[in-house]
């Protein structure tokens, strides 16, 4: 069966990559619609060998899209994801706007595909970091019960946009030639500082909540829980952004529910968990890396040991794309599987 296709933020990194992951994975589309604000509308973007033309979103763009894929900010999908839902579409929104709404499914499809049955027209896309823990976390709670989760970020700077990646190669260059720079995005384009991120590392992704966690660092947190089903388990992160353009890193500690269990027996359980590529031998000084990761659709684990003082605890080193796995895969994996299982 065949479905018209609207992507909405068609020029963001994220639209980008949902462009190229259409096509590359020969996505069902009979009619493609590439939507944007109206700064961008005119851009051209080819797909399939044909030139689309991006126009601008207005409410009536959705009468007869059945599946509409959203990355413009989560204002705009405020705006218009009641108006494309009214005319019919199912949105995947990729932004935060809905992804704590009771109403809206939150999917990593390795992890709780059922959920989007439950959908009233929306469903939510969770936040790169939090969708490559979870997948790494899914098959060690299967097998053994999750108790706790701790996570350290190494963050790529295409989280923070296209203009944020070209700041820092612009920082880069001039800070080897000895030469000024400017300093207008990171850590958050509209926060009240800013940061070189060219040579540094900047403990701060997103704005700061009262409690001293930022909202990238609530985000993993508070859409674990909903994924996963586990409104109980504890879980608490530290988000950091490195220069480096592609891929998230996740230092992740888990406490899991059962004692004595080797490091062979955990390594096959990743080995086996669908979405996952064990990549861990150090002996070959094999792991991933984010360059290793880029442009790859899977979520790599590596570095597994054993906590030297809890028995029941394991380290790992997760990584993944960010604008893949981390947004528009994810986006369209949740699209392949509402197709797949006719639940349009
Ligand atoms: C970052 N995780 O790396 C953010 C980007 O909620 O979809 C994704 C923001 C979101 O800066």
């Amino acid at each position: 069966k065949k479905v018209n296709v609207a992507v909405l933020g068609a020029t963001g990194a994220v639209g980008q990559k949902m462009i190229e992951t259409l096509e590359d994975r020969d996505f069902p589309v009979k009619e493609l619609k590439l939507l944007s604000s109206s700064r961008s509308a005119g851009s051209k973007i080819s797909f399939k060998g044909e030139e689309y033309t991006v126009e601008e979103a207005q409410p009536e763009s959705f009468e007869n899209v059945d599946i509409a894929l959203f990355s413009a900010g989560g204002s705009i999908s405020k705006k218009l994801a009641p108006e494309a839902v009214k005319r019919g579409a199912l949105v995947i929104d990729n932004t935060s706007a809905y992804r704590m709404d009771p109403e809206v499914p939150l999917v990593v499809p390795e992890v709780n595909e059922e959920d989007i049955k439950e959908n009233k027209g929306i469903i939510a896309n969770p936040n790169c970091s939090t969708i490559q823990m979870v997948a790494a976390l899914k098959p060690i709670d299967d097998k053994y019960g999750l108790k706790r989760v701790l996570v350290s970020t190494y963050q790529a700077v295409s989280g923070a946009g296209n203009d944020a990646v070209d700041e820092m190669n612009e920082q880069s260059r001039a800070m080897l030639d000895g030469k000024e720079y400017e300093t207008n995005i990171l850590p958050v384009k509209g926060d009240e500082k800013h940061f070189p991120i060219a040579f540094n590392a900047l403990p701060q992704i997103d704005v700061f909540e009262e409690d001293g966690y930022t909202f990238e660092e609530k985000k993993m947190i508070n859409e674990t829980k909903k994924i996963m089903h586990m409104d109980k388990l504890p879980v608490s992160a530290t988000c950091v952004r490195l220069p480096f353009a592609v891929s998230h890193a996740e230092s992740v500690y888990v406490e899991i529910d059962q004692e004595a269990v080797s490091v062979s027996d955990f390594r096959k359980v990743i080995s086996n968990g669908e979405g996952l590529t064990l990549q861990d031998n150090p002996s070959e000084q094999d792991y991933p890396t984010p360059l290793s990761a880029a442009g790859k659709k899977d979520v790599f684990v590596g570095r597994i040991r054993k906590d030297p003082d809890v028995d029941y605890g394991f380290h790992m080193w997760v990584v993944s794309d960010n604008l893949l796995k981390g947004a528009a895969w994810n986006s369209i994996q949740i699209a392949e599987r509402v197709v797949t299982n006719n639940w349009l």
